[in-house]
């Protein structure tokens, strides 16, 4: 049985909304498909990677000839001035785009990654799944939060280890009451922001 829980009840899950300005979201998108570097190694959906880079089939991660742009670089500084990833321990990010009925499987980030994730929403909505775990086993306790364009959510403490967080490979979700529908022309960026573990 499925209980929904609100995103204050999931220790170190922040969200905030507007983080960035529409000018800057605009500015982000043009950058990243303007650079060339959309990759379809994964089947599931366009990525991009930049610092290092986490190969999806071996699970590792190794240095990326591409360091982190000033483009991306300019809001690990904006987060670092609300306390997150101090003394530049931001070192890998990830940039994926949904489109369509794509999402990405219910997963806590690889342990190659540090204790700080955080994603940036560019574009259309979607609702994004937590999912409690408690000894391997899911709990049925959900939080469903809907990912506003340019706000961002940070998982930390059981946010990043506990739940498990998912985007629902669908056109059309309905969770807590709250439904959200693609359209046609759906497309929502994100940019992920973590540390790796050395
Ligand atoms: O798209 C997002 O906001 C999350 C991406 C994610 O969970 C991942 O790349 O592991």
């Amino acid at each position: 049985m499925t209980t929904y829980v609100e995103p204050t009840k999931v220790d170190g899950l922040t969200i905030i909304e507007d983080f960035i300005s529409e000018n800057e979201e605009k500015e982000l998108l043009n950058y990243l498909d303007s650079n060339n570097s959309w990759k379809e190694e994964i089947t599931a959906r366009r990525t991009q990677q930049f610092g290092y880079t986490y190969d999806y089939a071996t699970l590792k991660i190794s240095r990326s000839e591409t360091e982190i742009p000033n483009e991306i670089q300019y809001f690990v500084s904006k987060m670092q001035e609300l306390g997150f990833y101090e003394n530049n321990s931001c070192e890998q990010i990830i940039v994926n785009e949904y489109t369509n009925d794509q999402g990405i499987g219910k997963h806590t980030d690889a342990p190659c990654f540090g204790d700080t994730v955080a994603s940036l929403s560019l574009s259309d909505p979607t609702i994004m799944l937590f999912h409690e775990y408690e000894r391997k086993k899911a709990t049925g306790r959900v939080c469903a939060v809907t990912l506003k364009p340019r706000s961002l959510i940070v998982l930390q403490r059981d946010a990043r280890y506990i739940w498990a967080h998912e985007i629902p490979k669908k056109q059309e979700v309905e969770a807590n009451g709250v439904t959200c529908i693609r359209s046609p022309d759906f497309r929502r960026v994100s940019v992920t922001f973590r540390k790796v573990v050395h």
